[in-house]
């Protein structure tokens, strides 16, 4: 059986580290894949960690986390939360869970950024604990994924 998850990175998240640091804090992408490896590792997992801009890209990486049988997908849709349908419809076709991280509170941010399509089909949501957040989804997730064993 497949031990691995996806972890899908949205649009401006590659510029992690030097982007509005009071926001989203001063660890790269690279820190975070880092950081994911580490956390899966102690659950057994292991991990495919990823980033575009491209909205069409990102739904051929859902797509490929379905036929790879991935056991789970973390998903920070970063500036697609609220706009896409496409990234909405390639989730609903996965049977594994996924769960959406935002390094920032969304709710406490401007309101354009609460609505989530995302979250219509997310299995749990991290939002608000900074970068420690993709941790957090991965605990969860080994959690989550155990308790079905
Ligand atoms: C990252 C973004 O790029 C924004 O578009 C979201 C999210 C928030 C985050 O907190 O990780 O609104």
């Amino acid at each position: 059986m497949s031990k691995t998850v996806y972890v899908l990175n949205g649009p401006n998240l590659n510029l992690l580290g030097t982007r509005e640091p009071h926001i989203y804090g001063h660890s790269t992408l690279a820190d975070v894949e880092k950081l994911c490896g580490a956390t899966a590792q102690q659950h057994g997992l292991t991990v495919v960690f990823r980033q575009s801009n491209h909205e069409g890209q990102i739904v051929d990486w859902i797509q490929e986390a379905r036929a790879e049988k991935a056991v789970g997908l973390l998903l920070n849709p970063a500036g697609f939360t609220t706009t896409s349908i496409a990234i909405l419809d390639a989730l609903m076709t996965m049977e594994a869970p996924v769960i959406e991280v935002h390094i920032s509170n969304i709710h406490k941010r401007e309101e354009f950024r609460h609505n989530s399509y995302v979250s219509k089909v997310a299995r749990a949501v991290i939002c608000g604990f900074g970068v420690e957040g993709y941790a957090l989804a991965i605990d969860g997730l080994a959690r989550m994924i155990d308790a079905k064993k």
